[in-house]
């Protein structure tokens, strides 16, 4: 059996957190992922049998059973991570009954998963029926993005827009637009259903005033996501205040569009 500290998914968990805490968008306890590994790879590194202890998942994720995933702890720090993952991650199975998690590993101090993970599952649920590539579920708090929700229309067409006009290709990176959600209660079931209605259109869901979830098919792809969404939400909140000389025009996003051949969102644009 390897050593599961040596695992290409846990160093990936390690550089990831660490880049975003130091990217200023994970506070304390701010942000968690949730990453859907392969069960023959994982089997290289653990006994598959072997279930620590059991934990409540909180509803019923049907589609889910048998899945594993490696998942950051509840109250635990990003910045933590990459120090010691032992502790701030776990690897859990869904199990048979699925509304039960089984730990394989991790939360090595009597911890459990982060309170969004029955939000995770369910956007996973909902990526699943419109792309089976997806693995990765991602919360945080990027600044940017975050100061934008105060000054700014929280409207899917409207948010995507102003998105899209700061940064030139920002309609190629996510042409589908990003959904937007009001304020909600964090750690309910109510807002993980709603988050996972807008995740069968979009990678991006912004929660109003708190931060972000970002669905991908890795985790280079859903970390780029959100560094994107931030950047553009960077040079609006840098230029929001100021007089606008310069802009992208919409038939410029639309020539974008096409020249990278993207399936984007025409009723997004005002053409
Ligand atoms: O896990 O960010 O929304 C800490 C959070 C909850
Ligand atoms: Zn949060």
């Amino acid at each position: 059996m390897k050593n599961i500290l040596n695992a290409p998914f846990i160093d990936e968990m390690k550089k990831t957190t660490a880049n975003m805490y130091r990217l200023g968008w994970d506070e304390r306890n701010g942000g968690n992922i949730s990453y859907m590994l392969d069960e023959k790879e994982v089997a290289e590194y653990l006994d598959l049998n072997k279930v620590i202890r059991t934990i409540p998942i909180g509803f019923e994720a049907k589609s889910m059973i048998g899945k594993i995933f490696v998942v950051t702890g509840r109250g635990k720090y990003f910045k933590n991570v990459e120090f010691d993952p032992e502790k701030n991650l776990g690897i859990i199975r869904i199990a048979e009954d699925a509304i039960t998690a089984e730990l394989l590993w991790g939360y090595s101090d009597g911890g459990v998963f982060t309170s969004e993970f029955p939000s995770h599952l369910m956007s996973h649920m909902a990526r699943a029926t419109v792309d089976p590539e997806n693995r990765v579920v991602m919360h945080t708090h990027p600044t940017h993005t975050l100061a934008m929700n105060y000054v700014h229309e929280l409207d899917d067409k409207k948010f995507t827009h102003s998105l899209w006009e700061m940064c030139t290709e920002c309609i190629a990176v996510f042409p589908e637009g990003v959904g937007v959600l009001p304020w909600m209660l964090c750690g309910t079931n109510e807002i993980g259903e709603a988050t996972a209605a807008k995740m069968k259109e979009f990678r991006v869901v912004v929660w109003g005033m708190h931060g972000v979830y970002a669905a991908g098919k890795d985790m280079d792809e859903t970390f780029g996501l959100v560094e994107t969404v931030e950047k553009a939400a960077q040079i609006y909140m840098l230029t929001a205040h100021l007089p606008r000389i310069n802009t992208i025009k919409d038939e410029e996003m639309m020539e974008l569009a096409e020249y990278f051949g993207v399936n984007y969102r025409k009723d997004f644009l005002n053409l």
